[in-house]
């Protein structure tokens, strides 16, 4: 028994399957997961010592490295003067006017401590401001686990096949439509019948949780003239593509703007932050401003906070963002090139530091076509990477994330790992 089985045995004899967030547990890929003591960089090490290359970086926040001298610097510094009061700071307010600064989409933000939370508030704040019920989602799309927002959801949902979550009554569930992703036509029909009806749309407008999907030309550009053409409330959920794709986000790289933006991940540096925001119009309905209620103990902590704008500080080193798409580009251009040799059917696409593989003929830009691929190839090329010493997401559908801290070296000995993975994945 390693630590880990240990670990692993002790953790499902007090929490549900062991873990605190269903993905983590390792059930699509089996085995047992990595009890995590330490990072640092681009490493991570378990509970048995071992050391990872790490490509899940909590999931996106660790977009600096783990353990980033200034951010925990900043955290050290903040927690010496208390860890919350449940009343305004003035850190909070930088937090805003950052965010603000740097999207240009925001008037009005409020920060929550999840991208959930931000999700399910700006939902509410875009019924309360329509006096609409209903609101579109996209199949394989995952905006945390709102009840709404639960429908043919995406990462661990998808994952483990229960797409629509048990315990959501009909009458909330009935209240969402779905839609393939990246079909606009299908959104230009609902509309025509029903557009009078529609609150909001809630997009990921660079789908990261049934793997990376990019939107295909025209569809955000669809959903925003449709948008504007029935007065619905348009909302770019970039919890995960927020300062990770581009310094604006999806909305600076392809210039389509939302009414309102959900944030989380890299805006707290793996502290808990999230954040909704938008039109000062529609956030003018947030109470105490307006008759939208929504509220939180500890939102804006001011220790959470401080790394949050530690992380997005040092995002704005001049060409960052270069050399991380170029980092990222690299890992999957060397992975494809890998995969060749090895005779694997595979490809790769990444956007920024985000990127998606896929054991397909080609790059999906559908849930259907990521449901096609070769899951059981992913799961033993998974291991096998694992058993090398590079830590991946443990699931076919979600995407991965590359940091700052991801050196040549660690690129090399990815590389290096790949080439023998892609020949235990043939089979
Ligand atoms: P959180 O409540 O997990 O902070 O954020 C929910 C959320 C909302 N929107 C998008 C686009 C997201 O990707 C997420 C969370 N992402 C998953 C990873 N695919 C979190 C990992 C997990 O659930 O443990």
């Amino acid at each position: 028994m390693t630590r880990n089985d240990t670990l692993f045995d002790r953790a499902q004899r007090s929490i549900p399957a062991g873990v605190n967030s269903p993905v983590r547990a390792f059930r699509s890929v089996g085995g047992t997961p990595r009890f995590l003591v330490r990072g640092a960089g681009c490493h991570v090490w378990d509970a048995d010592g071992t050391r990872y290359i790490d490509y899940v970086g909590s999931w996106g926040p660790a977009i600096v490295g783990h353990a980033e001298p200034t951010v925990v610097r900043a955290v050290q510094a903040r927690a010496a003067d208390g860890l919350s009061f449940g009343a305004p700071t003035e850190l909070e307010v930088e937090m805003a006017e950052t965010l603000i600064r740097r999207l240009p989409s925001l008037e009005l933000v409020r920060l929550v401590s999840s991208g959930t939370e931000a999700t399910m508030s700006a939902l509410r704040v875009a019924r309360g401001y329509t006096g609409r019920s209903k609101i579109v989602k996209f199949e394989g799309c995952y905006h945390g686990h709102g009840d709404s927002l639960l429908v043919k959801a995406g990462s661990g949902a998808l994952t483990f096949g229960q797409p629509s979550s048990a315990g959501v009554p009909p009458a909330i569930a009935n209240e969402t439509v779905v839609l393939p992703y990246n079909d606009a036509e299908a959104l230009r029909a609902l509309f025509a019948a029903d557009g009078g009806a529609i609150a909001a749309v809630i997009v990921e407008p660079i789908a990261g949780n049934m793997n990376l999907v990019r939107p295909v030309p025209g569809f955000l550009e669809t959903l925003r003239e449709l948008c504007d053409a029935h007065g619905s409330v348009l909302i770019f959920d970039e919890v995960m593509t927020g300062f990770r794709v581009h310094p604006q986000g999806v909305q600076g790289l392809t210039g389509v703007t939302p009414d309102l933006t959900t944030l989380g991940k890299v805006i707290g540096g793996g502290m808990p932050v999230g954040a909704f925001g938008g039109k000062r119009a529609i956030m003018n309905v947030v109470a105490p401003l307006g008759p939208v209620y929504q509220a939180g103990t500890l939102s804006g902590n001011p220790v959470a906070v401080a790394a949050g704008l530690a992380t997005l500080a040092l995002t704005e080193a001049p060409g960052f963002y270069e050399r991380l798409a170029a980092r990222t580009r690299a890992f999957c251009d060397g992975l494809v090139s890998a995969a060749r040799d090895a005779g694997v059917e595979f490809c790769a696409d990444s956007v920024g530091g985000m990127f998606g593989l896929y054991f397909s003929p080609r790059v999906p830009t559908s849930y259907a076509e990521v449901m096609q691929g070769d899951k059981e190839r992913f799961h033993r090329f998974f291991h096998a990477m694992l058993d090398a010493g590079v830590y991946l997401a443990p699931s076919a559908y979600e995407a991965g994330f590359v940091s700052a801290a991801h050196d040549d070296d660690a690129l090399a000995a990815t590389l290096a790992a790949a080439r023998v993975a892609f020949a235990a994945a043939r089979g």
